[in-house]
């Protein structure tokens, strides 16, 4: 972790939030407080069992230098990590003070449902079709389990349900599992690499490069944290040309947001997207071959990245050696574009008209980088920290493998389990999604809508530009990833959960 002006109280921080669990399993127990005093006692009993950013971050750094050294995974290093967040009407039931629960944002007091004309989730997205409880008012937390083998995890939230039933005031209302694919790992249902871009953390990342002290991995502008944990230095906001986003060296006034008592906590966003891959895969391949491409060009076209995690967009290497990725994966030519030395390189600044990485494409909807955003802040601050699995069953191993499987037996229930950290839900995960990814308009024109998850109105919009300049255009009839439930959640620091459950803080955080 690197030497910063900003001290970050990792201690202090739960360990999902910057650092990031990055298990292979996870079950989410969502929970609620029927009475107040046992709710507060069961917390005090759990937060020694809360992991913080120190332990994750020094472990997550041990793993990858052992695996280094020895050459790949070895399974002699594991762990099980335990987080948990509250939503307003959570805080409520443990009597935090009214003044306090006054002070927080409405757009985390009104929870995602009651924003569903903002995120867009109306249709086959409605909160009234949600699953489980997440269509009522029931959930109060969520404790988030992690582990690097089933066995620990099963063993660990086995234990925390018999503690629930002898604490007889919490009850457990769902539970939702995830797992990274066993015939792809690290790869979602559709068959993309996922978790490859995140945004790089000033005063915890560490620069690849000493003399580039405002990059992390190259292409990985290093931010100032306050845009994700509260308390810290922001990005600077309106008036900074978008172009000096990756400078933004001198910061913007420290995050805050709700009581005094939120430092060194998060903003947490949890969706239950369900993705339709038959439906998905098959599009592909009709489009494709409609338009006279392959399967992963389409793909690539509409994520805006390659199935192996490669960019579309055209870097200087790329350039230089005459590779050009409109015509296949640069990954095929050379493997280490897959790699954090390389897998980011890009900006959007020359590529204005999406003759590579179309505008609407699902990453530069989701952050457009230098993109010239007339009017816009700087991109920088509508970030998110990603720490998203996959639920259910595989079907399809890879993008355009096989075609044509026989129909399931029954539609399986599969997706992702989005996760975000931010300051501000309005500012980042909702204007993410309602200002940039469910308008046709942004960024200027006709882009289109983002075609991995906008969640407006049917049909939508798809248009980018051909390997041979001609528009094209999709218009996507029905949506390929639902929202199935989901919720806004305060993630505190180790110090306000001892405040929650009205124990004595220790001295030492
Ligand atoms: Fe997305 N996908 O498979 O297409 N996402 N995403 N996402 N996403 C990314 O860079 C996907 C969702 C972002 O920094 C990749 O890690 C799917 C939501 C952001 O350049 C892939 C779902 C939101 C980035 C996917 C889904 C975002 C990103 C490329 C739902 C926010 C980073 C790999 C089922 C509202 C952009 C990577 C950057 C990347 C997919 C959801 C946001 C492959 C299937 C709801 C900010």
């Amino acid at each position: 972790m690197s030497a910063s002006p900003v001290q970050l109280n990792l201690k202090n921080i739960q360990g999902n939030i910057l650092a990031g669990f990055n298990k292979d399993y996870q079950s989410l127990l969502f929970v609620r407080f029927n009475n107040t005093t046992k709710g507060r006692a069961w917390l005090a009993n759990l937060i020694p069992e809360i992991a913080n950013c120190e332990e994750v971050g020094a472990f997550n750094q041990l793993f990858k230098a052992l695996n280094r050294r020895r050459g790949g995974e070895l399974g002699i290093l594991k762990a099980t990590w335990t987080n948990i967040a509250f939503t307003h009407s959570g805080l409520k039931a443990l009597a935090v003070k009214a003044a306090d629960l006054n002070k927080f944002p409405d757009d985390y007091k009104q929870g995602m449902r009651a924003r569903a004309s903002i995120t867009g989730d109306v249709a086959e997205s409605t909160p009234g079709k949600w699953v489980g409880d997440f269509n009522t008012d029931k959930i109060h937390a969520v404790l988030i389990v992690a582990s690097d083998t089933q066995f620990d995890l099963h063993e660990q939230v086995a234990r925390y349900i018999q503690n629930m039933t002898y604490n007889g005031g919490v009850e457990l209302v769902f539970i939702q599992e995830g797992a990274v694919r066993q015939d792809e790992p690290g790869h979602e249902h559709f068959g993309f690499k996922d978790g490859v871009s995140q945004p790089g953390i000033r005063g915890f990342n560490e620069p690849d490069d000493p003399g580039n002290p405002d990059q992390g991995h190259p292409g990985q502008d290093l931010l100032h944290p306050g845009e994700f944990v509260l308390g810290y230095p922001t990005q600077a906001g309106v008036g900074v040309p978008p172009q000096l986003d990756d400078l933004n060296t001198n910061p913007g006034p420290p995050s805050m947001s709700g009581p005094a008592w939120t430092t060194d906590g998060s903003y947490m966003v949890f969706r239950r997207l369900k993705q339709d891959v038959r439906g998905f895969h098959d599009m592909i391949e009709h489009e494709a071959a409609r338009l006279g491409l392959t399967s992963a060009q389409l793909g690539a076209k509409m994520v805006g990245r390659y199935a192996s995690g490669a960019p579309l967009e055209q870097s200087d290497e790329m350039k230089a050696r005459g590779i050009d990725p409109n015509q296949g994966d640069p990954a095929a030519i050379d493997a280490s574009f897959t790699t954090s030395a390389k897998d980011n390189d890009f900006e959007y600044g020359d590529d204005q008209a999406g003759k590579f990485v179309p505008r609407a494409a699902h990453i530069r909807k989701t952050y457009p980088r230098d993109q010239d955003v007339p009017g816009e802040n700087p991109t920088q601050k509508h970030r998110l920290l990603r720490r998203g699995i996959p639920f259910g069953t595989s079907f399809r191993p890879s993008l355009g493998a096989t075609s044509h499987e026989p129909e399931e037996a029954f539609p399986h229930d599969r997706g992702l389990l989005f996760i975000a950290y931010q300051r501000s839900i309005s500012d980042q995960f909702e204007f993410v999604q309602q200002t940039w990814v469910n308008n046709a308009g942004f960024p200027g024109g006709v882009a289109g809508h983002d075609p991995i998850i906008a969640q407006k109105d049917n049909p939508r919009d798809f248009n980018f530009t051909q390997a041979g300049g001609q528009v094209a255009h999709i218009q996507l009839m029905k949506r390929f990833v639902v929202t199935t439930g989901g919720d806004y959640f305060f993630q505190p620091s180790i110090k306000a959960l001892h405040l929650i459950a009205n124990v004595a803080v220790p001295t030492d955080l």
